[in-house]
């Protein structure tokens, strides 16, 4: 068996743009632990350079089909492209892994662009533990915009809005997906709507719902308008329509600081949810907080101590300062 490179060895190759170290890292990353956390410390001060742009959606509304014939248009204008596909590992979803895998094989001879499949959390979909650290292993490595595909159900779509500057919501004109992305509350969280499969009759019909929902929604002055763009990632059109928005939806965050906020903002919840990961884990690890938890618990049972009375003193036991 040949021996495993160490951290530091992967670390130089990826310096110096070697693709093999960049995935080998990612890696690390997904297996998390104390090697993931060496590895982001020390790419991290090469961060902070990447837009990053959601597409999320119900399964099969031509999310992968989108971000393939949006990276040609990308890598046209000379961006280096970073791809994150969150995969469901649901059987009844299975097969969108190798979907995604041949569908971005028109780049995978492309040096500039990086796609890489991580397993979401889920059964159904929805974000990977890592996302982020991955965002930030395509940053350093010189991609200047990372798309992120995610099937939008439950939770993550409120997720995905912690990690794009921009989301983009990808419905289709079947089966009253409109309504269905309502429910999602996927409405709440797109800067763009797509209305992909233009070559659907149905599909005009079904944007200007989408147009119509949104007009109803209350907008403060000067914040950003939502905006419908009608595209046939099959038949190539609206694409370009696409790539505007985008741009300027990325344009409107340039102005009046609202993008050096939002990044204060997503640093500041990754801070905030790592630290209270940890905090959770060591809790839940400490053997003298469970003993004391179970034997305190038997007072609460018998009305001797209140909840709060438990809390206060397991607080005395992990205090932190
Ligand atoms: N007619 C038509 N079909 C499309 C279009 N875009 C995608 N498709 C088809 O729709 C199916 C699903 O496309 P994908 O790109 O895999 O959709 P997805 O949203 O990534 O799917 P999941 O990742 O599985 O959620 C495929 O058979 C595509 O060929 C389009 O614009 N028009
Ligand atoms: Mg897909």
């Amino acid at each position: 068996m040949r021996e495993r490179p160490s951290i530091e060895s992967l670390l130089e190759l990826f310096a110096d743009g070697k693709v093999s170290a960049a995935a080998r890292l990612i890696t690390i990353l997904e297996d998390g632990g104390k090697d993931a956390e060496r590895v982001l410390d020390s790419i991290f001060q090469r961060t902070g350079n990447a837009y990053r742009i959601g597409f999320t959606g119900p399964p099969g509304a031509g999310k992968s089909s989108l971000l393939n014939r949006v990276t040609a248009k990308f890598r046209a204008k000379d961006h280096r492209v970073g791809i994150i596909a969150i995969d469901p590992t649901s059987p009844f979803t299975g097969g969108a892994f190798l979907g995604d895998r041949i569908r971005m094989q028109a780049h995978s001879e492309d040096p500039d662009v990086f796609v890489r499949s991580l397993a979401s959390r889920g059964s159904l979909g929805g974000i990977s533990n890592c996302t982020d650290e991955v965002v930030d292993l395509m940053d350093a490595f010189g991609k200047d915009l990372v798309l992120i595909e995610t099937v939008g159900v439950g939770q993550s779509e409120l997720e995905i809005s912690e990690k794009a500057h921009t989301v983009v919501v990808v419905l289709v004109p079947e089966s009253g997906d409109g309504i269905q992305a309502m429910k999602a509350g996927l409405m709440e969280i797109g800067d763009i709507f797509v209305m992909n499969k233009a070559d659907h009759e149905d599909a005009e019909g079904a944007a200007r719902e989408i147009q119509d929902t949104l007009r109803l929604k209350d907008i403060p002055e000067g914040e950003w308008e939502p905006k419908v763009v009608l595209t046939s990632a099959r038949e190539e059109t609206g694409i370009d329509d696409l790539i505007d928005v985008i741009e300027e939806h990325r344009r409107h965050l340039d102005e009046g600081g609202r993008f050096a906020n939002m990044r204060k903002k997503i640093l500041r919840s990754r801070v905030r949810n790592a630290l209270m990961d940890r905090m959770e884990r060591r809790l839940r690890a400490s053997d003298k907080v469970r003993e004391l938890l179970e034997q305190r618990m038997e007072s609460v049972y018998r009305g001797e101590m209140s909840p709060y009375m438990v809390v206060r003193e397991l607080e005395e036991l992990v205090s932190i300062q």
